[in-house]
């Protein structure tokens, strides 16, 4: 399995490293004090589909080496369907808008000792010029000032268990709120209270919808929550428009698709269920709180679970990139 693995790197990084060949320079608007990929850089300035992608995942999401198998895999997964990817992160102080292999391997192998980097930490990485790896939150944020409206993610920040008492509720829905980025997910994890995040969401006016055959919002490792969505569109086309109305609209808030994991790779929800409990306990007993809650409990769930949960994961973020990635082609083609 090890060297199949080894394998499989070595050839997906050859791979990967055909595609920054380009030594496209700038665009227009583009950011002086920001660094573009050449790829990025080009694809914005002739107006093909980006995808923006966190590198928070990369960091304190996945254990190394599945991190970086993973990063590069879902990169790959949206050339592969015919956009450009744009993973952000923040290097040594420098917001990057997509990153070399280079840069993406230093993250994995980082791991937690890389800053969780959410919006209220944006002006002091920046200004110490630190390393860190970016939320759903920040990099909504950094993506809509560099013109991307797609962003590929597994699931979004949301209302904790107990958040009506603790009043954890991830920033992730303050920004979909305020920051007009399209986040393709499979949902929000039962670690959070999926009843209370939909409401949330709909007091920050953000456009829901799930994706496909389903009327339940998805509950990331599996396909359903029991909660239903009062939207659904089956088509990536349908999902464009959607986009494009929202726009339009100058709404000026977010859009969440919630796309259910394909049913072939749900975890056993109740071995899920299982270990959410033992680490919601663990996180009291050791009195751990605000951002190393949600990293805590996406390592413990993966252990408890013995890497079950990590396949189901790895699984769900392609298929969310390939679609992603084909709503991005459709929204170039409407805007055109
Ligand atoms: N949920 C997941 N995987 C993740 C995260 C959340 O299933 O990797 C990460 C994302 O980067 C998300 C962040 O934006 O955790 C939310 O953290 P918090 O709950 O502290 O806002
Ligand atoms: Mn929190």
């Amino acid at each position: 399995f090890l060297s199949l693995g080894i394998r499989r790197t070595l050839f997906i990084k050859q791979n990967f490293r055909n595609f920054h060949r380009s030594s496209f320079q700038g665009f227009q608007g583009m950011r002086k004090d920001w660094v573009y990929s050449p790829e990025v850089s080009e694809a914005l300035e002739t107006k093909k589909p980006v995808v923006a992608l966190e590198s928070t995942i990369i960091s304190h999401g996945m254990p190394y080496p599945s991190n970086l198998l993973t990063a590069l895999e879902v990169e790959n997964t949206v050339r592969k369907n015919g956009s450009i990817p744009a993973t952000i992160a923040i290097l040594e102080g420098k917001i990057n808008v997509g990153l070399t292999l280079d840069n993406i391997e230093k993250l994995a192998k980082m791991e937690q000792k890389a800053m969780k980097t959410s919006r209220r930490d944006l002006a002091f990485i920046t200004s110490q010029n630190i390393t860190g790896t970016t939320t759903v939150a920040s990099t909504m944020f950094i993506a809509s000032k560099a013109g991307i409206k797609v962003f590929v993610t597994g699931g979004i920040g949301g209302v904790h268990r107990n958040g009506e008492n603790t009043m954890d509720v991830s920033a992730d829905l303050t920004e979909l709120g305020k920051t007009p980025v399209a986040v393709v997910c499979a949902g929000v994890k039962s670690i959070l209270d999926i009843e209370k995040t939909l409401e949330y969401l709909e007091t920050q006016g953000v456009t829901v919808t799930t994706f496909g055959d389903t009327t339940d919002f998805p509950a990331f490792f599996t396909p359903k929550s029991g909660f239903k969505c009062h939207s659904n569109l089956s088509t990536t086309f349908e999902c464009a428009k959607l986009i494009q109305a929202n726009s339009k609209l100058d709404l000026n808030s977010g859009i969440l698709i919630a796309v259910p994991i394909p049913e072939e790779y749900a975890a056993d929800a109740e071995k899920v269920e299982n270990a959410i409990e033992i680490s919601l306990k663990e996180i009291v007993e050791k009195g751990i709180i605000g951002k190393d809650v949600t990293p805590y409990l996406l390592k413990r769930v993966d252990e408890i679970t013995k890497g079950e949960s990590l396949k189901s994961n790895i699984a769900l973020i392609k298929n969310n990139a390939k679609i992603g990635s084909q709503i991005a082609k459709d929204l170039a083609y409407l805007e055109s």
